[in-house]
């Protein structure tokens, strides 16, 4: 099985989650967390790159020794240093990093300062109050802690979109390649670019006389551990990784109607088959059926047309109005990611990003934009070297320098500034007046109470140097709740001053949710999809923001960066 980048991120990350679990040296957990990142952003495939003798110790962020240890993983499909730190840490104190909130680093003090092994000491030291002491803590993390163990306990895992995206591609292209394979198709939650996924629903067309192979060809992909079970129809597997993923092979008159069913949601399923129901037609996986005769199912198209319904589009079926919608011609035109004319949220090396202003400007022109913000952090965030005036107006000076002698792409001269804890920016009004825009961004004190933290983004609202709300929620994904705010004041103050809300398309924020959109588009505040890249790579995660911006029905006029930047600037002039 040749070994791929994957694989290497994530033997890398496990390495540096372990090695903080015992405790290491904070540089030595870096180096391989950025030596992962490194290779997550490569464009080549790193196995093919040491079969042509390269130097992979050229690399940003990789020496001799990580050289060593992916060469290592390229040649055994493991790493000896892995399976000895697997090992050595008992796995009882590595099941806790997994609990919300908690992480390795967090992991590892609780360990030293009150000896907790396991998931059941540390239950049993938060229900005793004895975690609240601890600094760092206090008693709203102990109560965190208490409902993380509870999840944890009742969860099934779910997945990051970007996480299984290799696999669900790797997967269709393997298919869709053998012998009487018609189509594929990745249905489910995926194609419905929820944010994370349960499982994948592969739905492949095919000639009865090829059922046999195109199973054959499923059950022995490489990427495959385990076969859960295998039929003449469906069969589901074990990918590495613990992914699962169902297989289900269909005549090709019924690929319309099994897409349908298998797209989901459940909920829409639901009410499309009540539908059927008052119009005596019956609907499943197989077609639309009028007592025995088939009367649609060979697209989905044709499923909808016999129910009385526009198409619907995969990322609208969760049963929030769209049948409604599509039954009185009201369902929206949904954005596109060719709708969009530019990015507003990026980062360079100034600041955490890994490229030039330079290169991140040719790689926004590439994709075509108009106009890239690069948005680098404020003073305040100190972890990522912030900018403070001085060196702010530097990169402004850089901007203009570039802006002069470039074509085709407009740098715009823009900051993420943080909102402090009393809702002041984090730099003066007077160096923000320089700028074309704002993103505002909330990063430190996230712990307040609701009432506390909307009131700090209003008051930042207040400045009328406030263009965007950066992240408006602060979650990530499986890892951290968004903080207590209630969106609905942000929304109106939004609304009542002219500013706007970002989509941030980083694949484990996804921030606005698709609920906030909709509920921002009701109010009439616009939004800004925006990729909030660290690198040249990250900008094409648009595609995720795109996805959720689609969910929360947005059209190209409820979307900021859909327009020219000559409009964008008269929309942001604040009264
Ligand atoms: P996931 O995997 O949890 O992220 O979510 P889905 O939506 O992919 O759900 P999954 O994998 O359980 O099933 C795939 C699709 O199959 C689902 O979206 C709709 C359809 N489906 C599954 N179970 C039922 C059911 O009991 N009734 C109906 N009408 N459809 C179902
Ligand atoms: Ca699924
Ligand atoms: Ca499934
Ligand atoms: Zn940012």
């Amino acid at each position: 099985m040749p070994v791929k980048n994957r694989n290497i991120v994530e033997i890398f990350n496990e390495v540096a989650d372990l090695l903080e679990v015992e405790g290491a040296n904070p540089f030595r957990v870096r180096a391989y967390r950025n030596a992962a990142r490194t290779v997550d952003e490569l464009s080549g495939n790193v196995a093919d790159m040491l079969e042509k003798d390269e130097d992979l110790s050229k690399l940003p962020g990789i020496g001799e020794d990580l050289a060593e240890k992916i060469s290592e993983i390229v040649k055994t499909g493991e790493l000896s240093q892995l399976k000895e730190l697997q090992s050595r840490i008992p796995s009882e104190r590595v099941k806790m990093t997994a609990i919300e909130g908690l992480g390795p680093k967090r992991v590892h003090f609780l360990h030293r300062e009150l000896g907790i092994e396991s998931l059941e000491d540390l239950k049993a030291a938060a229900e005793k109050e004895k975690i609240r002491h601890l600094s760092g803590f206090g008693p709203k993390m102990e109560k965190k802690i208490l409902e993380g163990i509870e999840k944890l306990a009742g969860k099934k895992e779910r997945y990051l979109l970007k996480d299984v995206e290799e696999i669900a591609e790797a997967f269709r292209e393997h298919l869709n390649k053998v012998r009487g394979v018609k189509k594929v198709m990745v249905a489910g939650s995926y194609r419905r670019c929820r944010e994370t996924v349960g499982d994948l629903d592969i739905l492949a067309a095919c000639g009865k006389d090829s059922k046999g192979e195109v199973m054959e060809a499923f059950v022995d992909h490489e990427d495959v551990v385990e076969v859960v079970s295998r039929g003449e129809t469906r069969s589901t597997v074990i990918a590495r990784g613990g992914l699962q993923l169902d297989l289900r092979v269909v005549a090709q008159e019924s690929y319309g109607a099994a897409m349908h069913y298998f797209t989901g949601s459940k909920a829409h399923n639901i009410a499309v088959r009540r539908l059927g129901g008052e119009k005596n037609l019956k609907i499943n996986e197989y077609g639309v059926f009028k007592g025995d005769e088939r009367v649609a199912g060979k697209t989905e198209e044709e499923v909808y047309h016999k129910l009385g319904l526009a198409y619907i589009e995969p990322e609208l079926r969760e049963n929030r109005g769209e049948i409604e919608a599509a039954q009185k011609g009201g369902l929206p035109q949904l954005v596109t990611l060719e709708d969009l004319r530019g990015d507003l949220h990026s980062h360079t090396r100034l600041t955490d990003g890994r490229n030039t202003l330079e290169e991140m400007a040719e790689a926004a022109r590439a994709r075509g934009y108009d106009y890239l913000a690069v948005t680098d952090h404020s003073q305040k965030v100190t972890v990522a070297h912030g900018l403070d005036v001085k060196r702010l107006r530097t990169q402004l000076e850089e901007i203009d320098r570039f802006n002069d002698s470039s074509k085709g792409i407009r740098v715009l001269k823009s900051i993420e500034v943080d909102i402090l804890e009393d809702g002041t920016l984090d730099l003066p009004e007077e160096v923000l007046r320089e700028l074309d825009l704002t993103v505002c961004s909330v990063h430190y004190h996230q712990n307040m109470s609701g009432s506390r933290m909307t009131e700090r983004i209003l008051r930042a609202m207040d400045n009328p140097c406030f263009h965007i709300l950066g992240h408006p929620t602060g979650r990530l994904i499986g890892r951290r709740d968004a903080y207590e705010v209630d969106m609905e004041k942000v929304l109106e103050a939004a609304a009542k001053q002219g500013c706007f809300l970002e989509l941030n398309s980083q694949p484990d924020r996804l921030d606005l949710s698709d609920v906030h959109c909709m509920q921002a588009k009701e109010m009439g505040v616009k939004i800004a999809i925006s990729t909030d890249a660290h690198s040249i790579a990250e900008l094409d995660f648009m595609r995720f923001g795109m996805g959720q911006a689609r969910r929360g029905w947005l059209e190209a006029k409820d979307v900021l960066n859909t327009r020219p930047w000559n409009e964008i600037r008269k929309m942001l002039r604040r009264g």
